[in-house]
């Protein structure tokens, strides 16, 4: 089993062909000025996800960089400089309440499989921990089966009610189950696309169940997001934000993208951090989020 920095590489491989080879190739080339250097410097950091503003920022000090190895440092020291605050760790509560993890996104973004790592994780630290998923996932009949099978392989409680009922009701039963076993419960949603108002609202609705039946919020309000999507994310993000206020971010399907900067764009535009990310479809290929091994396995 090859160690998470080595996978954590390996995800980033597309991001580095494009970004940080992009980079070099142009330091290298310097038969342009330093104008025509910059310019082209802008539109691989575009490429790359990092967003309008700190494209135009970065490219303009990469440009000064005479040699691969300065213009690597610059780049690194942006990418640091500009990342920090933005980790958050997934602690457990220890006043015997359970911690309740609500999971959102767009369709296919990764949040069921998210819950199974994220459960993996904490059992592995915490052999004895509670676990309880919530399938909250009405809709489809095979997604309450897709949460079952995980429940079953990592032998959480499930709660579950008939296909087509409302979600709400379903994370009413889970906090009552929840509030009895303690430890962790995960609560699993539909995929909805930000721009249908009327799935935001059931969401919302969700999270004011929350309230109502565990006297506070969600202690994490995650949006599972496809870092393949590019730019849209930043405005899914932003939507869901308004919904359900995130506690933070899980990026997944790195491995599968060259727009890895897309963890920069998103922190700069929203402030919301940057909790987990995920390189692979194997339970060791996601973890917490830390901003100089990141940039680091980017980079080098
Ligand atoms: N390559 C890669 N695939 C991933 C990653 N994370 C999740 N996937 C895959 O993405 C697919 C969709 O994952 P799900 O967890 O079912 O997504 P979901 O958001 O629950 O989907 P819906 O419930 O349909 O909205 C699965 O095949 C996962 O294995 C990742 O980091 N990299
Ligand atoms: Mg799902």
């Amino acid at each position: 089993m090859s160690s998470w920095r080595d996978r954590l590489r390996g995800g980033l491989a597309k991001s580095r062909s494009g970004l940080v080879e992009g980079v070099a190739a142009l330091i290298r080339g310097g038969a342009r000025g330093e104008e025509e250097t910059r310019e082209a410097l802008e539109e691989l950091l575009l490429a790359a996800d990092v967003g309008p503003v700190a494209a135009t920022e970065i490219a303009a000090r990469l440009a000064r960089a005479s040699q691969r190895s300065d213009a690597e440092e610059a780049l690194r020291d942006e990418l640091v400089t500009r990342l920090d605050g933005c980790e958050r760790a997934l602690d457990l509560r220890t006043d015997g309440e359970p911690t309740i993890f609500l999971m959102a996104g767009v369709n296919g973004s990764g949040k069921t499989t998210t819950i199974a790592k994220l459960a993996a994780h904490l059992r592995a630290e915490e052999a004895d921990l509670s676990l309880t998923f919530a399938a909250a996932d009405t809709f489809r009949a095979a997604a309450a089966e897709q949460l079952a099978v995980w429940a079953d392989r990592l032998d959480a409680d499930l709660v579950r009610q008939r296909p087509g009922a409302d979600p709400a009701a379903v994370v009413f039963d889970a906090i009552a189950h929840a509030r009895r076993v303690g430890g962790a419960l995960f609560v699993d949603t539909a995929g909805r696309l930000q721009t249908r108002s009327d799935l935001m609202e059931e969401l919302r609705k969700i999270e004011r169940t929350v309230h109502k039946r565990a006297g506070r919020g969600s202690d994490e309000r995650l949006l599972v997001l496809d870092a393949t999507t590019g730019q849209n994310g930043v405005r899914q993000a932003e939507r869901f934000h308004e919904a359900i206020d995130l506690t933070g971010i899980v990026l997944t399907k790195l491995d599968g993208t060259s727009k890895g900067g897309v963890v920069l764009s998103i922190w700069e535009a929203l402030r919301v951090p940057l909790a987990w990310i995920g390189v692979g479809e194997g339970m060791d290929d996601m973890h917490p989020f830390r901003a100089t091994e990141f940039v680091e396995a980017l980079i080098s």
